[in-house]
């Protein structure tokens, strides 16, 4: 019997949906997950064609962070310094520098590393159903995968901290509130809505949309200055685009844009 994968790449037009898929594990980091969500991102960084991505998890959770049977053995000293270089700022890393953007459905739970690899997405979805668990504490280790840098950012130290100390599960609908998330949305509305922005996302003007993620990335430690010096660089690389100059015509012409992402 084959063994199914990990990691489920679809491809639709213009977009391509990722699926953590270790269902029976509420999608558990493991060895094997990050080597094909490591493939999965180098095969979307090299298609042209794929303008945005769908990152989503099979069954009743989004990720229950790292597989904890996988560090059950201690006969040989685990240097956990060493597996995150290689495996969560990988990927993490992958992400925030993907040159398209990437929506992430948190269909489910979202615990540990899954939570932040979750939060390290462009635009975040979760359903009413959906839990973040900044799960660490309960295990004696330290928020990783970004979270200690994304969530003062998102909601302020005061819940970073209480999120991160405490261990306690924020339902969906307080991460929109404090805005964690995007939006949230009723179970069954999340993929339908989950897959209609990514498709939508896949048909704007690419470039703009990859150099905004450069943009606001620096902003989050950038003066005033300096994020005015950026816009400014950014801004010359976007017009000159081919989409802007669509898009300028297309308002003129009073019709739809046909953008086509190319830089
Ligand atoms: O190690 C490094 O490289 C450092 C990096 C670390 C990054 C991290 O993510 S550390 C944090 C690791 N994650 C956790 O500590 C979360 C552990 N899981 C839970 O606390 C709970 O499962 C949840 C709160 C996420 C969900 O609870 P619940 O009640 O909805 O589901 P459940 O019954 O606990 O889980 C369902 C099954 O998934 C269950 O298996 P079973 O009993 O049906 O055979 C459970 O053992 C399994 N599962 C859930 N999480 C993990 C897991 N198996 C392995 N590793 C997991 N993380």
């Amino acid at each position: 019997m084959a063994l199914e994968s990990a990691v489920i790449v679809k491809k639709h037009h213009g977009w391509h949906e990722v699926t953590l898929n270790r269902p029976e594990r509420l999608n558990a980091f493991t060895t094997a997950m990050h080597k094909g969500l490591a493939d999965a991102f180098a095969g979307i960084e090299a298609d042209a064609s794929c303008r945005a991505v769908l990152l989503t998890g099979a069954g009743r959770g989004f990720c229950a962070g790292q597989d904890l049977t996988e560090r059950m053995d201690r006969t040989v000293p685990v240097d956990l310094g060493a597996t995150l270089e290689a495996t969560y700022n990988r990927l993490v890393r992958t992400i925030r520098s993907l040159g398209k953007p990437v929506v992430c459905a948190v269909n489910g739970v979202a615990a540990g590393a899954g939570a932040n690899v979750a939060l390290s997405c462009d635009i975040v979805l979760a359903a009413r159903s959906a839990r973040f668990i900044e799960a660490f504490i309960k295990i004696g280790l330290v928020p990783d995968a970004g979270g200690s840098w994304y969530l003062p950012r998102l909601v302020g130290l005061a819940r970073a901290k209480a999120m991160a100390m405490l261990g306690e599960p924020v339902s969906g609908e307080e991460a929109a509130q404090w805005g964690l998330v995007w939006k949230v949305l009723d179970d069954e509305a999340l993929m339908p809505e989950a897959r209609r922005m990514t498709a939508h996302l896949a048909t704007l003007p690419t470039q703009a949309l990859a150099l905004m993620k450069q943009q606001f990335d620096a902003s989050l430690t950038n003066t005033l200055d300096q994020q005015l010096d950026l816009e400014r660089d950014l801004q010359r690389r976007a017009g000159a685009t081919p989409d802007n100059l669509e898009g300028v015509r297309a308002f003129i012409e009073k019709r739809a844009p046909n953008f086509t992402g190319r830089p």
